[in-house]
């Protein structure tokens, strides 16, 4: 079974977790999803503990490193997901960025680099299209 690394937004804003869980629900009929939480519509982005952010980022970049190919959504732009990248990129990992082209330009970062598999798209049902290609694949 593939291990994946989905990457959505959390702290950069959370208006598309409900499109971050449908998308884990359907990589889960076919591989292991590593950030199931990624989903999760009642994450308190704002939390702070001591110490906590630490331990996300150890644990993030262990399964970052773990991971056979990582799958972010990139409407809701954020800094998080943007590091997540571009650490995959420098040890090689598959990225593929999904970005719903009628609501936000990419940066160009990211569609600039030809290393990303950039994946725009215009609707749900092309998404998960496009998605079930990849998985397929
Ligand atoms: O800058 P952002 O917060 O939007 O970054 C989102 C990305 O960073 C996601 O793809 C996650 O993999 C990672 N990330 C950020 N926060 C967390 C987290 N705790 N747990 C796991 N991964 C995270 C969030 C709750 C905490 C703020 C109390």
């Amino acid at each position: 079974m593939r291990r994946i690394y989905f990457a959505g937004s959390i702290r950069g804003g959370r208006a598309d977790a409900e499109l971050y869980r449908r998308m884990i629900a359907r990589m889960q009929e076919t591989d292991l999803v590593l950030t199931e939480h990624i989903g999760n519509p009642e994450l308190s982005p704002f939390e702070q503990i001591p110490g906590q952010d630490r331990e996300i980022y150890s644990q993030d970049t262990e399964w970052l490193r773990s991971a056979d190919l990582v799958i972010a959504e990139c409407t809701t732009p954020s800094l998080g997901v943007g590091y997540e990248l571009a650490y995959a990129e420098a040890r090689g990992i598959p990225c593929y960025i999904f970005y719903n082209a009628s609501r936000t330009s990419l940066s160009a970062m990211l569609t600039g680099d030809p290393y990303f598999n950039i994946c725009p798209y215009s609707g749900e049902e092309e998404l998960m299209a496009r998605l079930a290609e990849i998985l397929n694949a």
